[in-house]
């Protein structure tokens, strides 16, 4: 390019200056500095175009053409330089900030998961590969679905106020820290179709304290609702599942009649044990040890549920999750579990990496 007019500055060089200046800039403040320096409030080129009002007419309108030209031209060059210095910037970030996915896991040493609720990552791990899936529930719950709809009578010792505790209550419908987690069940019952496969983990409250009763603990309770289940379901389900839980292929797993009002008829399970010189060993040993309750779901509750009982059968059980824990993890007492001693907890608890279920251990 050359001057237009001998007056005016040589708009070629000022060009070929301020693209060397672009072309050079090694970072991009650099390169803003550049286009300030050309463009700003101040640059040079807004400068020149500031002139062109006391320029004679037929000059101001060739250089004012020129002076486009060129203002343009170096708007281009510094966004092509801009896209260049941002590409490049963008290629050190993923250099500078790789990350090598194939190293080793570092466990995190500080802190610990609590016994319970790696027992409850444990439960549902098994349960899961059984096709069950988990549901949750409030723990405030109506009496409604806490007692009645699992046919529980207002007469039962449960239902005491001495065992239960009662919320204030707004009016006719009492509220209570739940019993069990059967209201879950409940609940799930009333919104979903057979088939139902679940668990139900969670904390569980009864006014009671002494050396294997605190006033919350965690239970977890199972449900399966399906047409033509029965009692053979059930004892495979429960024998499967402790076996695998203490990781005893051929743990001895006994049924003994009992009684629950909402399950009909129902069972206490036993597993094999030895308690000679006072230590307790899980296995073959003659000894029993009782650990869950179950049954086949009694009709008045699935009738409650709005599920006709012709139809559809189940079963349902129910287990104390500090219990397994203790028993699993030689534990001696419930009361340790909610004592938040960091020391208890360092002995007992686990690593977040630590592998759930023992049946996928290599
Ligand atoms: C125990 C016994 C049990 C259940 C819980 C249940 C739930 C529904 C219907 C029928 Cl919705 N039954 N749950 C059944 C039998 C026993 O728990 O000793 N728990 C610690």
């Amino acid at each position: 390019m050359s001057s237009v007019s001998s007056s005016s500055p040589d708009l070629g060089s000022l060009k070929d200056e301020l693209l060397s200046f672009i072309a050079a800039a090694p970072s991009l403040s650099a390169l803003d500095d550049v286009r300030v320096s050309a463009l700003g409030k101040k640059g040079r080129i807004t400068d020149m175009m500031k002139t062109l009002g006391s320029l004679p007419p037929e000059e101001r309108k060739a250089f004012g053409a020129s002076l486009n030209v060129l203002k343009n031209d170096i708007a281009a060059a510094l966004d092509a330089r801009l896209k260049v210095l941002n590409a490049a910037a963008l290629d050190a970030r993923l250099i500078n900030e790789r990350i090598d996915v194939t190293l080793s896991p570092r466990p995190e040493r500080a802190g610990r998961v609590h016994p319970t609720h790696q027992t409850i990552d444990e439960i549902i791990s098994i349960f899961a590969g059984m096709g069950f899936s988990v549901a949750k529930g409030p723990d405030i719950e109506s009496e409604y679905y806490n007692f009645e709809a699992l046919n529980i009578p207002s007469s039962h010792p449960a239902r005491d106020m001495q065992a239960t505790f009662f919320l204030p209550s707004s009016g006719e419908h009492k509220t209570v820290l739940r019993t069990q987690t059967s209201p879950v069940q409940i609940r799930t019952m009333l919104k979903e179709k057979p088939p139902i496969r679940i668990i139900a983990p969670g904390r569980t409250y009864r006014c009671d304290y002494d050396q294997t009763h605190t006033p919350m603990f965690h239970l977890v309770e199972g449900l399966v609702i399906d047409e033509a289940t029965h009692m053979g379901h059930l004892k495979g389900c429960v024998m499967d599942f402790l076996r695998a839980f203490f990781g005893i292929d051929d743990l001895p797993v006994r049924f003994r009649p009992s009684y629950f009002p909402f399950t009909e008829p129902s069972a206490e399970v036993d597993i094999g044990c030895s308690r000679k010189g006072g230590e307790l060993k899980l296995g073959n040993f003659g000894d029993w040890l009782e650990v869950l309750g179950c049954g086949m779901v009694h009709p008045n509750v699935l009738r409650n549920c709005n599920i006709d009982p012709e139809k559809y059968q189940g079963f349902a059980f129910g287990m104390g999750i500090e219990r397994l824990a203790m028993l699993k993890y030689g534990i001696p007492d419930l009361r340790t579990f909610f004592d938040a001693d960091l020391r208890w907890l360092r002995h007992y608890g686990f690593l977040p990496l630590d592998i759930p279920n023992p049946a996928l251990k290599g």
